[in-house]
């Protein structure tokens, strides 16, 4: 026999039920437990019978008269009909029994409002509808597929919660010297350089700060397209590695704190994704390399999933622009019949690779190195790459090629990729000589000046424009100058100072001491500008950015003295009492302003002329690759040949 255990409760001891026990308070509870058993079992079938009676009611009109019933039934006291909220937001309450014409108003202007509800979803149907038919299978199959893997990336990540990170080796932080010059001229200008990047950041913390960028003039945030018109302080991520060399460590943490608390990418955004993975994952991967800060790794991988939607085409070559939000992906209207384009697709390799180095995950080398496969299977005519791809078809747009504008960062990166390999990625080199021999014979051509430059390729035809983006080649092809095939390091160095002598020419024939977009060779003209809306300066990079490899190669005085005059025209003629600003005509000795300022001059202009009156060992090309936005990263060791890490991404990839 079991006796009834006892259990304290509240001071007191009273009897528990438990099996076979058969002492009266049992049998009381018994009793009592079954009284209310049959009591749930009459409300029970109640509230089926309720709820039965509602759908099985034939038409909607009798639902709604139903609902009406019930409200006065169950909700008569509530005012709106949405959320029990008056307009005002306040919770309205009546007495019981209000006023019949009151409600019969409502119940009217609630018909109203659901009858204006339905024909705006009906318009909306339509309208997804005609736009549905508008698009190709093969469109349409890429939207189902990205919502495939929507789903499917939200029920893992259900499934496994929020992973962390696998810790990574981080790169010696004592290569990041002061660098600080041992010439006190070149010192003097540093310090010029760095009160500048002060002006331009404390501007932007003042008028802009969250925003994308700067209106210097107007005094407030800026935005373009490229960011999706969502603030996603673009200018905050861009400049934080060149505050961090250049010690402005305040700035720099106070910079952090945004991201930390601010910088979501869950926004209903289109932004692009050549812009955002050079500015915002590089940005973001340098500085947390710099500074060890976690929160950077962690933001650029939110971010790089954001993107990989992207990647859902017919051919695996991504869209230019993405949804953040719903990842749906599309082209630029205006880029050759819907392609994509050589320098966006083509630009996101060095990031992708350190994605997958600190997140174990393959996918981003996976979709890099598909697209890489994908273009070396494909012809070339003449040797050069098109500057449009379509996705669809996975065919050439027009035959244009350019290594300025559409094309340029394409090849910088296969270059990149193989020094930031340790020089192991030999099938990157060996596409990048190959590129660079078809740019030389088809592309560069000397002027009856005796100026090289380089053309843009039309259809079989040679522009003779170049434009102030394709500057950035000097450097290139200093950069790439050892290790060159057939020994042509000599050739290579020296044709990288040819194009700094250009375009220090370009620079040198303005009223400004500023270069134009773009500079004509042809019909008597030289390294100068002819169109009106070819003049504008707009605090562009790349000619600062060549003056400064090839300063590291051959330190030549000259190009620390062409730098120290682009530095000086920049704060005579760009600066304003609220930051820097582009300028429209750089042939007028009264020019005007464009009132922005971008973020790529704190992220690379002002960096390039940092470490051009740095010392060397400030950042040194051993261990760090600058990607196209002037975000270091560091260089990887990649133990395995290319077949091995095909079959096995993740493994084999340590830093150097
Ligand atoms: C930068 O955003 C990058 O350098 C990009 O590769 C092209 N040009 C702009 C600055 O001019």
């Amino acid at each position: 026999m079991t006796t009834p255990a006892l259990l304290p409760l509240s001071g007191r001891r009273i009897p528990t039920l438990s099996p076979g026990a058969s002492s009266f308070p049992h049998h009381r509870a018994t009793l009592r437990l079954s009284e209310k058993f049959i009591l749930l079992l009459i409300l029970s079938a109640f509230i089926t019978l309720c709820f039965g009676a509602f759908f099985f009611l034939p038409d909607n009109s009798k639902h709604k008269r139903f609902d009406l019933g019930l409200e006065d039934v169950l909700i008569p006291h509530i005012d709106s009909p949405k959320e029990g909220k008056h307009a005002s937001g306040q919770v309205v309450i009546h007495g019981q029994g209000g006023h019949d014409e009151h409600r019969h108003r409502e119940r009217e202007e609630g018909e109203e409002s659901l009858r204006d509800k339905i024909r705006a979803d009906h318009e909306r149907a339509l309208q997804e509808a005609k736009e549905k038919l508008r698009k190709s299978r093969e469109e349409l199959q890429a939207e189902i597929q990205t919502e495939k893997n929507k789903v499917m990336e939200d029920l893992k990540k259900k499934d496994a919660g929020p992973k962390p990170l696998p810790p990574v080796p981080m790169p010696k932080v004592v290569s990041v010297s002061d660098g600080e010059p041992p010439e006190p001229d070149a010192k003097e200008k540093r310090d010029k350089i760095r009160e500048m990047m002060k002006h331009a950041w404390d501007s932007y913390r003042q008028y802009g700060w969250g925003h994308n960028e700067l209106k210097p003039l107007a005094k407030k945030g800026h935005s373009t397209n490229i960011f999706g018109n969502s603030q996603l302080g673009a200018t905050i991520v861009d400049a934080l590695d060149t505050l961090y060399i250049m010690g402005l460590h305040e700035e720099f943490k106070d910079g952090q704190e945004w991201i930390d608390q601010n910088l979501d990418f869950g926004v209903n955004a289109e932004v692009s994704v050549f812009e955002v993975n050079i500015r915002f994952i590089g940005g973001l991967l340098a500085a947390y390399y710099l500074s060890g800060q976690e929160v950077f790794k962690l933001k650029a991988v939110q971010l790089a999933e954001k993107l990989l939607p992207a990647f859902n085409t017919p051919t695996g070559i991504p869209w230019a622009m993405v949804n953040l939000k719903s990842g749906v992906g599309r082209n630029w209207g205006w880029a050759s019949a819907g392609s994509s384009i050589l320098a966006e697709f083509g630009t996101l390799h060095m990031e992708f690779v350190h994605l997958t180095y600190l997140t174990g995950n393959p996918a981003y080398y996976q979709k890099v190195m598909h697209i890489r496969k994908l273009l070396a299977k494909m012809d070339r005519p003449n040797g050069l790459y098109p500057n449009y791809l379509n996705p669809r078809t996975g065919r050439w747009g027009q035959h244009h090629t350019s290594v300025g504008g559409l094309g340029d960062s394409f090849y910088e990166y296969l270059l990149k990729a193989w020094l930031m390999s340790d020089k192991t990625d030999t099938e990157a080199r060996k596409t990048y000589d190959d590129a660079i021999e078809a740019i030389e014979r088809h592309l560069i051509r000397k002027s009856n000046g005796g100026l090289t430059f380089i053309g843009e390729w039309k259809n079989g035809h040679l522009e003779r424009k170049m434009g102030h983006l394709a500057c950035f080649a000097g450097g290139m092809f200093a950069l790439g100058a050892d290790g060159s095939p057939d020994d042509k390091a000599g050739h290579y160095l020296q044709l990288g100072a040819e194009i700094a002598h250009t375009c220090h020419e370009s620079y040198d024939r303005t009223v400004l001491k500023l270069g134009p977009e773009a500079f004509k060779f042809d019909s008597g003209l030289e390294a100068v500008a002819v169109r009106q809306n070819e003049k504008y300066y707009i605090l562009r990079p790349e000619v600062i950015e060549t003056y400064w490899y090839m300063w590291r190669f051959t330190h030549d005085p000259k190009y620390r003295q062409w730098g120290w005059e682009a530095a000086q025209a920049i704060d005579k003629y760009c600066r304003v009492s609220g930051g820097f600003s582009g300028v429209k005509d750089v042939y007028s000795s009264n020019p005007t302003y464009d009132d922005v300022q971008q973020s790529f001059f704190l992220a690379e202009t002002l960096k390039y002329l940092y470490l051009l009156f740095s010392s060397d060992d400030l950042m040194p090309f051993e261990s760090w690759v600058f990607n196209t936005e002037a975000h270091p990263l560091p260089v990887l060791h990649l133990e395995c040949s290319m077949g091995f890490l095909l079959k096995d991404y993740a493994v084999g990839l340590t830093l150097y």
